[in-house]
Parts: C-alpha cells; sequence; structure tokens
C-alpha cells in the first residue's frame, strides 16, 4: 500500500534547512511504497543545490519527489498520510485545520535540529499536542547513538564513497568537472564552508607559511569572500590565487551530490551547519566543524558535546590536538593557526580514526528509516483504531 508523505521546507537563511529536507524526500522517495511531496518556499536556494529545479514552476517532479512552490496563499489540498514539518516550521492553518477534519489524522512529525547533547535522547518522539485542535505532533531527533532518530545515511553509500575515493581517474575526472585542475603533488587538500570566522586570517597564515603545501578549495560564498578580504583581491568563482605554500581554488557551488565528492575527496573538510558536517563525517575523512553561531555561545557546547562523542577512544595526544582546533576555530581565536599546526602531524593517525567513525556510523541507526518506521507504525494504529470507532 502507498502511503502519501507531505515535507514542508521554509528556508529561513543558509541552505541546512534544504538540504536536509531534500535528502530526506529523495531517500523516502527512493521506496516505491512512498509517495512524497516537498513545499519549499525557496526555490531559488534550491536551485543551488539542485539545479534540475526551475524556480518558476509551483509544481514539478524530480528524482521521484513532487516539488512544490510553498506560496503564502496556500492551495486547498487534502493532506497526506504521513506530515513532516522541517525545523518547526508553522504549517499553513487551513492545512491544520483539513489535518484535524482528516479520519484518522495524519501522522504529524516535527523534524528537529541535530545535536550531539545528552538531552536530545530524552525529547526525541516525545508528543506534543495541539492547544486547539484534536491532532498529536511528535518531535523527531537526528543523533548519534540508538536512542536518536539517527543521521541520514543512505544504502551503498560507504561503497560508493571507497569506490571513489580509490579511483584516481575518477578523482581526476571530478577535479577537472569542477575546475580545479590537479596540483602537483603532495599537496594537502582542504575543503572550506564556513561562516564568517575571524580565525580564518590565522588559518591562512599558518597555511601560507607551511612546510607542505596546502589547496585550499572554497565554493564561491562566504568563506571565498572571507578570503578575498584576506588576500585582497576578488575571488570569484573560477579564480585562483597562490600565496607562499598556500593555493586557493575558488570553485562554484556545487549540487549536492558533487559536494560529496569534494568531500570524498579531500584530505580534511572544514564544513559547518549541519548537512554538511554529516557528510563529512560520512566522507571518512579528518574535518573540523564550525557549530552554526548562536546567542551565549550555545554553539559552543554544541561543538564540545560532539567532539566528545567523535574523538571517545582516540589516543590522548590525538584527542587534545583536534579539540584545541575545534575549539579555537568555534571560538574564533587567533590561536586556531597553532593550534592548526600541532594538529598537522597528526593528521594520518585522525583520518584512520574518522574511517573508523564513518564505519560506526553506517552501523548505527539510519534517519529516514527510522522515521518511516515510525511514521508507518502510528499510521497502521490510527487506522485500526479508527475502524474500530467506526464499528462501534
Ligand atoms: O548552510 P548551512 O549553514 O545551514 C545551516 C544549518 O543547517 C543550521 O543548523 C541552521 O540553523 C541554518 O542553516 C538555518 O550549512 P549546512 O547545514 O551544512 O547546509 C549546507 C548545504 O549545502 C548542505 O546540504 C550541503 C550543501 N552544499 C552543496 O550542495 N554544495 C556546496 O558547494 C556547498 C558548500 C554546500
Amino acid at each position: 500500500m502507498v502511503r502519501t508523505w507531505d515535507i514542508f521546507c521554509s528556508v529561513i537563511d543558509n541552505y541546512g534547512d534544504i538540504g536536509v529536507c531534500w535528502r530526506l524526500a529523495r531517500r523516502l522517495a527512493a521506496e516505491p511504497e512512498r509517495s512524497v511531496r516537498l513545499w519549499v518556499d525557496d526555490l531559488r536556494s534550491f536551485y543551488r543545490l539542485c539545479h534540475g529545479v526551475d524556480a518558476d514552476l509551483a509544481v514539478q517532479r524530480i528524482a521521484g519527489v513532487e516539488i512544490r512552490r510553498w506560496e503564502v496563499s496556500f492551495p486547498e489540498v487534502a493532506p497526506t498520510d504521513i506530515v513532516i514539518e522541517g525545523f518547526g516550521v508553522h504549517l499553513p492553518d487551513s492545512y491544520l485545520a483539513a489535518m484535524a477534519r482528516r479520519t484518522p489524522p495524519p501522522v504529524w512529525v516535527s523534524l528537529e535540529y541535530l545535536s550531539a547533547e545528552d538531552w536530545v535522547e530524552t525529547c526525541h518522539l516525545l508528543p506534543s499536542p495541539h492547544p486547539q485542535l484534536p491532532l498529536i505532533k511528535h518531535f523527531f531527533f537526528p543523533g548519534f547513538t540508538g536512542a536518536t532518530g539517527g543521521l541520514l545515511i543512505e544504502p551503498g553509500l560507504a561503497a560508493t564513497r571507497d569506490a571513489f575515493q580509490s579511483d584516481r581517474a575518477a578523482k581526476s575526472a571530478f577535479w577537472n568537472s569542477i575546475g580545479a585542475a590537479e596540483r602537483e603533488e603532495p599537496v594537502l587538500r582542504v575543503s572550506l564552508f564556513c561562516y564568517a570566522n575571524a580565525a580564518l586570517a590565522s588559518l591562512v597564515d599558518a597555511w601560507t607559511g607551511s612546510r607542505e603545501r596546502i589547496l585550499c578549495v572554497v565554493p564561491e560564498g562566504d568563506a571565498a569572500a572571507a578570503l578575498a578580504g584576506l588576500l585582497n583581491r576578488p575571488l570569484p568563482a573560477g579564480a585562483r590565487a597562490e600565496q607562499g605554500r598556500l593555493a586557493i581554488d575558488v570553485i562554484p557551488f556545487l549540487e549536492q551530490d558533487a559536494y560529496d565528492r569534494l568531500l570524498w575527496a579531500c584530505d580534511l573538510n572544514f564544513v559547518r551547519g549541519e548537512d554538511s558536517f554529516v557528510r563529512a563525517q560520512l566522507a571518512a575523512r579528518p574535518l573540523v566543524w564550525q557549530a552554526y553561531p548562536q546567542e551565549e555561545r550555545a554553539h559552543m557546547l554544541k561543538a564540545s558535546a560532539f567532539l566528545d562523542r567523535y574523538l571517545d577512544g582516540a589516543r590522548p595526544t590525538l584527542r587534545l590536538a583536534a579539540a584545541a582546533l575545534s575549539e579555537a576555530w568555534n571560538r574564533q581565536s587567533p590561536d586556531c593557526g597553532r593550534h592548526w599546526k600541532s594538529l598537522l602531524p597528526q593528521l594520518p593517525a585522525l583520518t584512520s580514526h574518522a574511517e573508523a567513525w564513518a564505519a560506526a556510523l553506517a552501523k548505527g541507526p539510519s534517519l529516514a528509516e527510522s522515521l518511516a518506521h515510525f511514521c508507518e507504525d502510528r499510521l497502521k494504529y490510527k487506522v485500526i483504531h479508527s475502524t474500530l470507532q467506526d464499528e462501534s
């Protein structure tokens, strides 16, 4: 029996909201027993991750997902069996009212942001009754343990990644395809995706004066603009710059699947937010994560909760060096360059650690599957319950 799903995504800022919702929608729609509709209020941002999107179309179909432009005046549509609101977005009032009229009412889930903090386990799957309508929403938290919703990991990811990483020709073709031609070896390849970060200056200094040749591959956006400021020259997509031992290649903002390949092809990745952060872990390469900056330094707690899990079991010298760099990067400290230099000799050990971490994640819960189980089980229960009520 085909189950219908509506996913609602509002692009608040950046790309994480649509990045996660699109990944989830594609994954759910990969199974024939699911019909998935994705409502997005900003198709231009969506286009940047998926060039098949036409921002002028109100309805379109890509990768088995029906994509609907979510406009202020919401059309009268029948609610689906399962309704997912991405990251606390407010559903249209008319749609909520239609949900309440439906028999049985849809299974309604709020997909929350990822955090490695312990409290997530206690909040995962908590119910929240609607204050007026006869509807119950459940909170669904991604996470790193079996007591959370897990992470979005598609089947076969590790095999595809490993095949790419061990295929010189595929990597070379990839570099050419994104306009970052191959460099003379040996060079340490680093990708850079971050928010405005005052620590970048000290990192660039460390890279410039490094013994190793460093190639920083940076998709156009905030990070490229910050580098342009530091080098005092424009750095549009396609630009190349050299300073001491540092070479910079600015590349276009890639489609999501190509961005995965960038993460797989680099020796270390600077990532941010939520989705690139998860993809960098699944790339089995060392990462330096910048958590989304929040008031009262809440992001520092998030960053350290992750590091506690990530570095658990690593040898103490590695743990100290990796944690120091991450902490300095999130604190935007000028010590970042110094911590980079201390970490560099430990890169081989950190790479082995990253491989083991990715392998462990692959064994953990997969978010799309655990979400589907939860929703589809509840739906069965609701259908049985409403049939019994009809009969009595
Ligand atoms: O863009 P972000 O900063 O998104 C953030 C976070 O989700 C944060 O938690 C949230 O509060 C805020 O948005 C509103 O970083 P994130 O989560 O890594 O999302 C980036 C997406 O863009 C991800 O799906 C990867 C994708 N991407 C590409 O497809 N191509 C690229 O070239 C790059 C650099 C990213």
